[in-house]
């Protein structure tokens, strides 16, 4: 056995497994803990069985790699059935997470023990699956549907204490979960046959299937457009209405359908993209993060205010700097107030609250950076203003110390040239908001050292962010697609669509909001500005801002929003503008489908990440999708927008981009090199290999 050690304590048998890193479900790790619980059945000396781990994972599941190749025997539904039938107790020692499979095969054991560190979970729903090895039939016959629906639901793990107090885990130690584990096993040894928990029915009265249709039927009302909240609520059903044997093949059935859909395997694709990108191709191994005691972040606006509670949310002290008390007071007033929000909520208890605030001190000036490993500058977004920090910054920061901007478009290689350590700077690109919002694009202009990056990487998950490292060009990897977006928005506007309808057919792809319900709520002066600055145009969103139409908070933008209503309502003047604006350009309107509509938006921003990948700011495709999923709410089962173009077909969009560019003149929207050779080749963009950023 390559996966499993069989040793013995006493009469008890004890299976560990060790299939690093996280002692995934493999074929081989099922197949050697299958021969494994039949070399302790056959031995007549052993009275009992224990399965353990080690590592720091349990098992973390089933592997999620094997989806959707043909499945190598046993299966894990046939291995656990023979954990359950078997005729001497199995007990599982919980030291690690048991996720998915993972607790299945804790479910089928006849006791579970744990230790403190342990979490247990079913979070299949999160690749657009269900547990598919008795998770839906065995959790809800131990715990109760009522509690088991909703872990299943969330899919969020539960910690040990807590899955104690549901019955989830018979005992909890403090350490060496395999001695108690052992002892518990010798203990049920001597009390006959093993209680079976597939066969347990004490918990499927008709008072617990009404109370589970209840949460079933509040379930479905907001499970948007997965398949899998239903097939979740199928399985449990099936808990109350088939016999056993019948259920488990019912679950069976659903888990097989499930794995096959697109949903899913665009969520599994996104898994291991965002592993994937933790991997910096051609950054020096060797690189090691620099120690980060102490932060500090310049800017006390909605951003700054936000990064200091990502440090403060790590434990990590920081000072929130700004140029006057009152600023910096508004600031950190702001902050406390979207703490008390959570506080409000029953997420964040006072005296977390109270701690996160001790570690936030206020500082009017930027000598306050003084004692900082790491600044990060949130100031306004100019290249002067950001220079004049970044010189001074220069003078006052410690030797060592790591000097970041949170622009979001600025070129970070004129921002370093300003110091005498330009190896110390880079970007860190945080998202509004920034104490909500997972992605951190860490920006790397040529010159930055390799242990300032793997700092950045380090520091990116300690705070709780999916951090991508991509190269330096104007808007970096996210901003640079979504301007194509917003421009791609505007031509639709003129040639013939209204801003409701290419709203609903981005909602309808997926997007919480589309693009004029978001640029009203966050301001079109912002997009205005920027344009300004950059010597563009748009002439209907300039347009609407010149009449003062800058969105939610004037009242109007492309919506009209009566007396501060969250949702706009169609205004005919600006249906009118749009119209007339089309008609000055000389352009006859024209109706467009929500997919023809989808098509015109997403495109140009493929088109625009095929150049990001060719250029080399992204190593990879993924790395784009990883950005789109986690800064922007791409729909996270539709894969990123490279996944989606992969799923369309490289060809179809060359096609379509060639036809806008010709109807429109606009050479931008011609095919850009890379994809238009991998369309010719018949390729995706999965097929392109990992760059060197
Ligand atoms: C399931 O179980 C279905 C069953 O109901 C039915 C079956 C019939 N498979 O995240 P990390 C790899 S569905 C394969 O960086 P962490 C991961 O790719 C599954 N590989 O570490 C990475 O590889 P690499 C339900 C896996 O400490 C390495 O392990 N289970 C799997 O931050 C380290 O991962 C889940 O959904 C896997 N299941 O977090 C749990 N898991 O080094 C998914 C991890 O080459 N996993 N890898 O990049 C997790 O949530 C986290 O990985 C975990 C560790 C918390 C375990």
């Amino acid at each position: 056995m390559q996966t499993v050690t069989l040793t013995r304590q006493g009469q008890v048998a004890i299976a560990t497994l060790h299939n690093p890193p996280v002692n995934a479900l493999s074929a081989a790790l099922r197949a050697d803990l299958l021969q494994a619980l039949a070399l302790a059945l056959a031995d007549s000396d052993v009275v009992a069985l224990v399965i353990a781990a080690q590592g720091k994972a349990f098992i973390a599941g089933a592997d999620i790699s094997e989806f959707g190749k043909p499945p190598a025997p046993p299966i894990l539904p046939d291995l656990l059935a023979a954990i359950e039938n078997a005729a001497k107790p199995v007990v599982a020692a919980i030291q690690g997470v048991a996720l998915g499979g993972g607790l299945e095969v804790a479910l089928a054991c006849h006791a579970r023990v744990a230790t403190p560190a342990a979490k247990l979970g079913l979070p299949e729903i999160k690749l657009g699956l269900i547990p598919g090895a008795g998770g839906t039939q065995r959790l809800p016959r131990l715990i109760g549907a009522t509690k088991a629906f909703p872990m299943m639901l969330s899919g969020e793990p539960i910690a040990a204490q807590k899955a104690l107090a549901l019955g989830l885990a018979d005992k909890l130690v403090e350490s060496d979960a395999v001695g108690a584990a052992v002892a518990l096993a010798q203990e049920l040894a001597g009390k006959g046959a093993p209680s079976k928990t597939g066969e347990r029915a004490d918990k499927l009265t008709a008072g617990d299937r009404e109370a589970f249709e209840a949460l079933a039927k509040d379930a479905l009302a907001k499970s948007g457009d997965m398949p899998n909240a239903m097939a979740l609520i199928e399985a449990v059903r099936g808990a109350f209405t088939l016999a056993p044997a019948e259920a488990h093949a019912n679950e069976r059935a659903l888990f097989v359908k499930l794995v096959a859909d697109d949903r899913s395997k665009a969520l599994r694709y996104a898994f291991f993209a965002e592993r994937e990108a933790a991997k910096v191709p051609g950054l020096d191994e060797s690189a090691k993060p620099r120690p980060i005691a102490r932060a500090a972040v310049i800017g006390a606006g909605t951003m700054g205010g936000g990064i200091a509670m990502c440090f403060a949310n790590a434990g990590i002290p920081v000072t929130l700097i700004e140029t006057t008390q009152e600023l910096v007071d508004k600031g950190l007033e702001r902050v406390r107030g979207t703490y008390g929000f959570s506080v409000k909520r029953g997420s964040l208890s006072e005296a977390a609250r109270d701690e996160r605030m001790a570690l936030i001190t206020p500082h009017v000036g930027l000598d306050g950076a003084a004692d900082a490993d790491i600044v990060i500058e949130a100031a306004f977004e100019e290249m002067g203003v950001k220079q004049e920090i970044f010189g001074t910054l220069d003078k006052i920061a410690k030797p060592g110390a790591i000097l970041a901007s949170n622009t979001s478009y600025l070129d970070l290689a004129e921002i370093a040239a300003v110091t005498s350590r330009p190896a110390d700077v880079l970007g860190l690109h945080f998202f509004s908001p920034a104490n909500v919002m997972k992605l951190l694009e860490i920006v790397r202009p040529a010159g930055t050292a390799a242990d300032v990056v793997a700092t950045a990487l380090w520091l990116g998950r300690k705070l709780g962010k999916v951090p991508v490292v991509v190269g330096n060009c104007f808007g970096f990897v996210g901003n640079r697609m979504l301007a194509q977006r917003t421009r791609a928005a505007e031509r639709l506007l003129i040639a013939g669509a209204l801003p409701h309808e290419v709203d609903a057919a981005l909602t309808g792809f997926g997007f919480k909001m589309g693009p004029f319900a978001m640029s009203d709520l966050a301001g079109n002066d912002i997009g205005w500005r920027t344009r300004k600055s950059l010597g563009k145009t748009a002439a209907v969103a300039d347009a609407l801002c010149e009449a003062g139409r800058f969105g939610q908070k004037t009242g109007k933008g492309y919506y009209l929003y009566p007396e501060g209503a969250r949702t706009g309502e169609r205004d005919p003047e600006v249906e009118a503008l749009i119209a007339r604006i089309s008609q000055e350009k000389g352009v006859t309107r024209r109706s467009f489908t929500a997919d023809e509509i989808v098509a015109r938006l997403m495109d140009p921003m493929v088109n625009e990440g095929a150049r990001i990948l060719e250029e080399g700011i992204a190593a990879r495709p993924g790395d784009i999708d990883i950005v789109w999923l986690n800064g922007y709410n791409w729909p996270a089962w539709r894969g990123g927008p490279m996944h989606w173009a992969d799923s369309v077909g490289l060809d179809v969009i060359a096609r379509r981009l060639q036809a806008q560019a010709a109807e429109s003149g606009d050479a931008s929207l011609e095919p850009a090199p890379l994809l238009r050779r991998l369309a010719a080749e018949g390729r995706g963009f999965s097929s392109v290999k990992a760059a060197a950023a």
